[in-house]
Order: C-alpha cells, then sequence, then structure tokens
C-alpha cells in the first residue's frame, strides 16, 4: 500500500465526522449510518470523556463503527489509540501534541492516514516534517464538546500556513455547522471536522446534507 496522495486527502477532509459513544443522542450506529447515507467523506472514532469505552467493548463497538465505513467506501480513523488503529487495520490514526510524537505513530503505521492537531506554526511544520498527511486546527468556533480545547483561534492558522505557501491538506474544527463554516474554506482549509453538529442531532441525516450543501457552495 502506497501513502495516500495530498489531492486525495483534501477530497476526504471536506466532511470529516468524529464521533463516540458519549457524543451521541441516538445509537452511534444509527447516527453513523444517517452520516454516511448523506455524505460524510471520512470518519474518525474518538471514544473520549466521560462513560467512555474501554477494551473489548472499545474495540467491538470500533469494529461495528469500521464495518459501516467500508459498506461506503469511507475511510475509518481511530483517534490517539494507534494499537486498535493496527489492531483492526483502520485506514488511519489522528492524534494530538500530546499523543505519542508524530514520527513515532508514523513508523508504526507504515502508509495509514496520519493526521496531527496544531496550534502555532511551528507545530504544524513539526508535524509536516513527522510525515502528518494533514493537520487539524481548532477550534476555530466555540465548543462545549472537548472540555480541554484550547482557546478559540478563528482561521487565523490556517490563512497564515497557507501565507507561507504551504499546501498541507487542512481541516478546521470546533463549533462548526452548515452556516458557520465557509470562512474554514474561504481562509484556505480544505474540509470541516464535526462531532455535535451531526451526533448530537435527532436528525443526522439531515444535518450531513445541509453541512455538504453548504461546503459545496464554497469548495
Ligand atoms: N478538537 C478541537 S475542538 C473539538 C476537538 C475534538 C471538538 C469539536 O466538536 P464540535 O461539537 O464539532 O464543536
Ligand atoms: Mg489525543
Amino acid at each position: 500500500m502506497e501513502r495516500y496522495t495530498a489531492e486525495k486527502i483534501k477530497q476526504l477532509l471536506k466532511l470529516y465526522f468524529i464521533m463516540g459513544r458519549n457524543n451521541s443522542k441516538l445509537s452511534p450506529e444509527e447516527v453513523l449510518s444517517e452520516a454516511l447515507k448523506g455524505g460524510i467523506t471520512i470518519f474518525q472514532y474518538r471514544e473520549k470523556g466521560e462513560n467512555a469505552l474501554n477494551g473489548k467493548e472499545k474495540r467491538e463497538l470500533g469494529k461495528r463503527l469500521q464495518q459501516l465505513c467500508k459498506e461506503f467506501n469511507v475511510p475509518f480513523i481511530v483517534n490517539d489509540d494507534i494499537d486498535l488503529a493496527l489492531e483492526l487495520d483502520a485506514d488511519g490514526v489522528h492524534i494530538g501534541q500530546d499523543d505519542e510524537s508524530a514520527e513515532a505513530v508514523r513508523a508504526k503505521i507504515g502508509a495509514k492516514i496520519l493526521g496531527v492537531s496544531a496550534h502555532s506554526l511551528e507545530e504544524v511544520e513539526v508535524a509536516i516534517r513527522a510525515g502528518a498527511d494533514y493537520i487539524g486546527i481548532g477550534p476555530i468556533y466555540h465548543t462545549d464538546t472537548k472540555k480541554d480545547a484550547k482557546e478559540v483561534r478563528g482561521t487565523v492558522l490556517i490563512s497564515d500556513v497557507r501565507s507561507q505557501g504551504n499546501a498541507i491538506p487542512i481541516v478546521g474544527i470546533g463549533g462548526i455547522t452548515a452556516t458557520n463554516a465557509a470562512p474554514v474554506f474561504h481562509a484556505g482549509g480544505d474540509g470541516v471536522a464535526v462531532i455535535s453538529e451531526i451526533s448530537g442531532s435527532d436528525q443526522p441525516f439531515a444535518n450531513t446534507q445541509r453541512l455538504l450543501d453548504a461546503i459545496n457552495t464554497e469548495a
């Protein structure tokens, strides 16, 4: 297997849905099915926070969500847990600055997709040198979903990366909805990542389509 091209990654980032069991009102399987039908382009399994599943339960839910993604040919990414990603043969992993180094993770996962969260130009550059396929930047807007989120910075860092002539695939995250997604693309982002806009809704299909409509008028 070869590394994904940057062009392909940019297409995949367009509408990035992230969810763990405690983000969803409906069952996670039901929410993900609706989001897949609605047109998400990539999915991240992020099992975090209070009552997060561990061990076998975490793995079993991951397997079921991965199977749904396979049916729609949508890549399945695992947050933080490299061992689980390898065990399930996931399509990739996403890590933050507090996780294992991007270099070490790249060495373990080979050509799988590697996403890294970054909050400064320096972190962006280090992640790229270490072999990141894309960078997650946020929080763009206020979010209640991630309790330890950094301060809201809008799209400044995305613009700064592009001002430097850096073409690394970028996804913006944090408080994104159909009505505020546009600035991420205007700043040079390739996609938006959402948790609650889809998972917290009792109409995940409709919300996914609304997001996609908003994105398609920009991207
Ligand atoms: N990283 C930065 S903000 C955030 C993460 C995981 C949470 C995004 O959730 P929401 O509900 O889309 O604001
Ligand atoms: Mg992390």
